[in-house]
């Protein structure tokens, strides 16, 4: 049986990547962090009683800022692959956090690496490292591949770079298979609730049960290449059953702007939204509800711009190019946008109903923090 760590097992990516292993006949041994509060939703429906029976998902303690502990584990457990998907992931809070963002996503990918050379296990291991878009950054070309230049435009991608670079020095140095999977945005019903497609989504379906009335975004303008999640751990799965190690973009080859995510997602309820003004006035405005089982008037004023989510240096333009990812690893996105939109919005309706009763029979209901 294969054996597979995935750091970042808590996270989106690293629920369906699990998924994906097991099913593929893997023991796979994910590294969490500790916190005040369970964080293990995403995978609670993978979970098994280690009472009854061995499990082949199992969770480690530990933090890509403690090289101790990843050494501990990579030894105990002697993986034919590891999954670097643990990060601090939120490119907005990078710019409050930048220290630690190096830490855990650039020195991170490095204490994994050195782990498994220190270790002797560089012919046995395989390493995928979540390379990201983001570094390219301030555009040089489009759409992006594996060639194009980076610029990263925060903490986060500056961190990520250091993370792309020492991998790929240490294919070069040691010989180890190690691999960037650069990844274009990839979302899904599992996506954190505060990047902004899940944001929409989740507004939408509030706005829609009468359980918010505005949602405030940033850049309405930003244009980013959106795929599923959920294909996209395929690609990084493929990239590490390769016969060299080499590095791919994962992407969908479409690009659309936030402002258009929206209107398609208020379109999935039956609401129409249209927007005016500009920049930080631009609202966006119901034009009709055709959906019977939701009450909004036509003018309402249900998106408007909020300064405080822009970036102090914002990344415009995303497309990517997967052409070597489908030529080599034979990967084809099995959603499209409108597939996606239309599963997002849905989960996060069926979500709210169960708060909706909860209001209407009285109780109060909590804000979050997005
Ligand atoms: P998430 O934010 O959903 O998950 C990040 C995971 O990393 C969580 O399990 C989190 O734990 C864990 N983590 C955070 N800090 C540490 C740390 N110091 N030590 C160990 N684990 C840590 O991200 P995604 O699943 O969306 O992304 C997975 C990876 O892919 C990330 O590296 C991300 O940067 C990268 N990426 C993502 C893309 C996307 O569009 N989703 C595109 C390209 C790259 P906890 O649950 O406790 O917070
Ligand atoms: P991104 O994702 O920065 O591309 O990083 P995010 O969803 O946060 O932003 C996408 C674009 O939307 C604009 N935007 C807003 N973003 C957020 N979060 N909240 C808002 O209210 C809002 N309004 C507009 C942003 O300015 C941006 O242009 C994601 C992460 O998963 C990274 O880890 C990953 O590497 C990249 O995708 C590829």
């Amino acid at each position: 049986m294969k054996k597979a760590i995935v750091t970042g097992i808590t996270g989106q990516d690293g629920a369906y990547l699990t998924e994906l292993l097991l099913e593929k006949g893997y023991e796979v041994h994910g590294i969490k962090r500790r916190s005040s509060l369970f964080n293990t939703d995403r995978i609670d429906h993978l979970y098994q009683d280690p009472h009854e029976g061995n499990p082949r998902m199992v969770l480690h303690f530990g933090d890509l800022s403690d090289s101790t502990n990843l050494i501990r584990i990579i030894q105990q457990v002697q993986p034919d692959e590891i999954y670097n998907l643990g990060a601090m992931s939120h490119v907005k809070v990078s710019f409050d956090t930048p220290e630690y963002t190096a830490n855990a996503d650039g020195i991170g990918t490095l204490r994994i690496l050195e782990a498994v050379r220190l270790l002797g296990l560089t012919e046995k291991t395989r390493i995928y490292q979540a390379s990201t878009s983001e570094l390219y950054g301030l555009v040089q070309a489009v759409p992006q591949s594996e060639t194009t230049p980076f610029y990263p435009r925060s903490p986060y991608a500056v961190a990520k770079l250091y993370g792309y670079w020492i991998t790929v020095n240490y294919r070069e140095a040691y010989n180890m298979y190690a691999c960037n999977g650069i990844l274009f945005n990839h979302e899904s019903p599992l996506r954190g609730e505060t990047f902004v497609t899940r944001k929409i989504t989740r507004a939408v379906a509030k706005i829609a049960m009468g359980l918010q009335d505005k949602l405030y975004l940033g850049n309405l303008d930003a244009q980013r290449d959106w795929g599923h999640a959920k294909d996209y751990v395929e690609a990084m799965y493929l990239i590490l059953q390769q016969e060299k190690p080499e590095d791919f973009v994962i992407a969908t080859g479409v690009t659309t702007r936030v402002r258009e995510f929206v209107r398609l997602a208020f379109e999935r309820v039956g609401i129409e939204v249209t927007f005016r003004g500009e920049g930080a006035s631009e609202k966006g405005y119901v034009v009709s509800c055709t959906n019977p089982d939701y009450q909004i008037e036509e003018g309402t004023e249900v998106v408007a711009v909020d300064p405080k989510y822009f970036r102090p240096t914002e990344v415009d333009l995303l497309i990517g190019d997967p052409t070597k990812s489908q030529t080599q690893l034979g990967w084809k996105p099995k959603y499209d946008l409108q597939a996606l939109v239309s599963e997002m919005v849905d989960a996060d309706v069926e979500l709210f109903q169960k708060e909706k009763l909860l209001k209407d029979s009285g109780y109060k209901i909590k804000n979050q923090y997005e």
